[in-house]
Order: C-alpha cells, then structure tokens, then sequence
C-alpha cells in the first residue's frame, strides 16, 4: 500500500491535511440535508443507537459525512469504509479522520486494500452493519463469519446489492436480518432517478466537457437509473437510445420517446454510452469494434463488470489518460474511444455522487433503519426486509415541510368514500 497514505490508530486516509476542506464540504451537505439534521436532531436527545457498533461500507462523500455524524450523535460507535475504490473524496474522510471517526478510505486503492479496509471496520466487532454493494456483509458471511453471532441485523442501500441479498436469503445463505432501504419509495423513486439522473451526467460531463445536444447517447438498462439518465440527456438536447433485455422496460422507454434498439445495432450510431443494467458483460468486444472514432462509454451501475474492459485492451493499440477520469484507447484502425473513470460508477468515480438533496431521503431511510434494527432487530427474521410504508410518509412528509410544500388533507367523507364498495355511478 502507498507509503503517503495518513495512519493511525483508528484511520487510514489519504491526508489529514485535506480535513479543513471536508469539512466545509460537509457544512454544505448539511445545509441540503435537512430531514437527516431533524432526525440528528430527535435522537441525539433520545440516544436511540447508545450501545450500538456500526461497521459502514458506503461511498465516502459528503452526504455520507452527515449520516456517519448522525448516527454517532444517537449514541452509536462507528467504523467506516467506502465502497468504491474510486468513490471516496479524501477530504470527506479527512475530516472524519480529524473528527474521531474510525474510518479506512482513500481515492484509487487497489482491491486488496478495498478488502483490508472493510476487515479493518470489523475488527471492533460491530452489532450492526450498514452496505452500499453487499461487499461488506459478503465479507462478513465469508471470511469472518465468526462475526455473525454479534450481528443484529444489516441494511442494504442499493438495487445490486439488494438483489445479491435476496438470493442469499432464497438459498438459506443469510444468517441476519437485512433491511432492504433501496426498496424504499423515498429512495428508488428519488434517489436512483433524479440523483442518478444528474449526477451521471455531471460526471460525463466533468470528465469530458462535450456538448451533449445533438449527440445520440445510449443507455443501456432502462430501470430507475437509466430512466434517469435518458430524462437527463433528453433534457440536454441528446438523441437518447435505449437497449434492454425486458419488454416492460423497453416498452416504457419507447413511450417516453426513446428509440429503442439492441445493443449491436446502438454501438454503430451511439456518441455516449452509459451502462445501468447491474448485469455483466453489456459492451463487449464486438460493439467495441463497431463503435465510431470518438465514442464515449462510462457506466453508472454498482460493479464495473457491465464493459468488458479486458476486451477494450486487448483490441487497443495505445492507451492515455487524456483528461482526469477519462483515458483514451486508439484502436489498431485509428479510431478513438474513451471510457471514463475506469468503467467504475461515473457518478461518482467523475463527478460526486448524487446531490445531497436526494441522499437526504435515502440516508434517513438509512438512519431510521439502523433505529430500527437497534429496537426491534432482534426479533426480525433472518430474511430481507423492506421498509414499512409509514417511513417512507414520514420521511417525504418531513421533506416536503422543509421545503415549504404542504399538502391536502382528506375530510372524514372522503376517508369513507375510499372504502365504500356500495358507491357506484
Ligand atoms: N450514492 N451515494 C451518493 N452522494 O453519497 N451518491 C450515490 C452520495 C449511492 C446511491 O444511493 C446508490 O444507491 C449507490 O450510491 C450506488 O452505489
């Protein structure tokens, strides 16, 4: 591991010097995360998480700051990693570093190190723990399950890891409870479109700087995320093409206006190419071949499985990083292609991560969760859970107070009415 990396005791990060700025980038946060900051609020009075050790595997941003900071003011002890080798901003975990966080992250760490740090949150044994990816409870199932017993319960903040849980679960292989929160209307519908959506596009943005209008840009899988991506791109005057395997979706992308094509007949036309599908193997070596001189390709979906950049190498007769977060392959015929932030989450490898306006919403799932678990975990079943309807009311109720927004409320006749199988025409 780099020998410039700031050690001690309880840390690992890049450089303590970098605190102050993660710090001011934190402050922000705060001030667009206003649920999260209500909620610190509550608990800090009723320490709903005292007694409670949280191991935490999640993109080490600014918006995650104000989580990791929210859960210690309830009372709980925390040990933190990212989950993203290229994810982590080194100010963030800096000044969590300065504040007396226990946390092991840093920019550009190798896959070694990204599991020597997750071991490293497990090392105080945690009773609770917090995923973005599953990589954290995978380890734990896998080469530390001697820390199973001391485990209330977990969550899970993403589709990917999400449905790595749920096979888990089918096949018996899960040993605790997990609370699904990327399930949650107040995540999915928000966070994975309209945070996804712009932050995608800040990160291609960010490390390209090409004018998205007239492009045709390609997304493949038309779930939440790369309908929110599509919208974006739209927005932004792009011809949007969408590739699926699901007839639903493909369906639901033509209505919105997309074409709709394969992904052998896309790779001849597209200009940009984002991935979103959580599936493998999605660009390969024969759409490489017949991509155009210039073709963009980046990915936004958890793990950077989606292109196949084994392929991409071995078809290239040259590489450089021509900008930060974008490198640039020359072909044996001359063409140009460029992948951005190493096929990682471009969102977040390239840009930073979604706005912390939406993780407001997805953190306080998070939190309320995490409450949840230190309550009543222990009566869960090991299974994966969702979150209970009246979280995602109070959660939206609380954002749409703080924004000024209220809403109607249904009169007793109403409430009747809804229910009344005896009212007709
Ligand atoms: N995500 N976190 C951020 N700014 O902290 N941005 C995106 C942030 C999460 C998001 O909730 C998504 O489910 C997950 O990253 C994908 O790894």
């Amino acid at each position: 591991m780099s020998p410039k990396l700031a050690e001690g005791t309880n840390y690992k990060v890049a450089d303590l010097d970098l605190a102050p700025s993660g710090r001011m980038k934190i402050d922000w946060a705060e001030s667009r995360m206003p649920v999260l900051m209500k909620l610190r609020e509550e608990h800090a009075k009723l320490q709903s998480l005292k007694g409670m050790k949280i191991a935490g595997c999640l993109h080490v941003t600014k918006e995650t700051a104000v989580l990791v900071e929210t859960l210690a003011a309830a009372g709980a002890e925390i040990s933190w990693s990212g989950c993203n080798p290229l994810s982590t901003q080194d100010d963030v975990a800096a000044a969590l570093a300065a504040a007396d966080v226990s946390i092991f992250a840093w920019h550009g760490m190798d896959t070694d190190a990204f599991y020597w740090c997750i071991d490293r949150t497990l090392d105080f044994g945690p009773s609770l723990t917090l995923d973005d990816g599953a990589d954290l409870i995978f380890s734990v199932h896998n080469r530390h399950p001697e820390r199973i017993a001391g485990i209330i319960g977990g969550t899970e903040e993403t589709t990917t890891g999400i449905h790595r849980l749920r096979a888990m679960a089918n096949d018996g292989a899960l040993k605790y409870p997990v609370i699904a929160v990327n399930d949650a209307e107040t995540k999915w519908d928000f966070d994975n479109v309209y945070g996804t959506g712009q932050s995608s596009i800040d990160g291609i943005i960010r490390a390209t700087s090409v004018l998205l209008a007239g492009k045709n840009f390609v997304v493949a899988g038309y779930g939440h995320c790369g309908k929110g991506c599509a919208m974006r791109a739209a927005g932004l005057g792009s011809n949007v093409i969408a590739t699926e395997v699901k007839a639903t979706a493909a369906l639901k992308a033509t209505l919105e206006g997309h074409e709709v094509l394969p992904m052998d007949a896309a790779a001849r036309v597209g200009d940009v190419f984002i991935t979103a599908t959580g599936m493998k193997d999605v660009i390969v070596k024969r759409h490489f071949e017949s991509m155009r001189d210039g073709a963009i390709v980046c990915n936004t979906g958890h793990y950077d499985c989606e292109i196949n950049i084994e392929d991409l190498e071995a078809l290239a007769v040259s590489k450089r990083e021509i900008r930060p977060s974008c490198d640039e392959y020359t072909m044996a015929d001359g063409r140009r292609i460029y992948l951005l932030a190493q096929g990682r989450l471009v969102n977040l490898a390239a840009a930073e991560g979604h706005p912390s306006e939406v993780m407001d919403m997805s953190f306080a799932n998070q939190f309320l969760s995490m409450v949840r678990l230190a309550r009543e975990g222990k009566d869960l079943t090991v299974d994966v859970h969702d979150i209970p309807e009246s979280q995602d009311q109070e959660i939206a109720g609380i954002k749409l107070a703080t924004m000024g927004l209220s809403m109607d409320v249904l009169t007793e006749e109403q409430i009747h009415y809804a229910d009344d199988y005896a009212a007709g025409t």
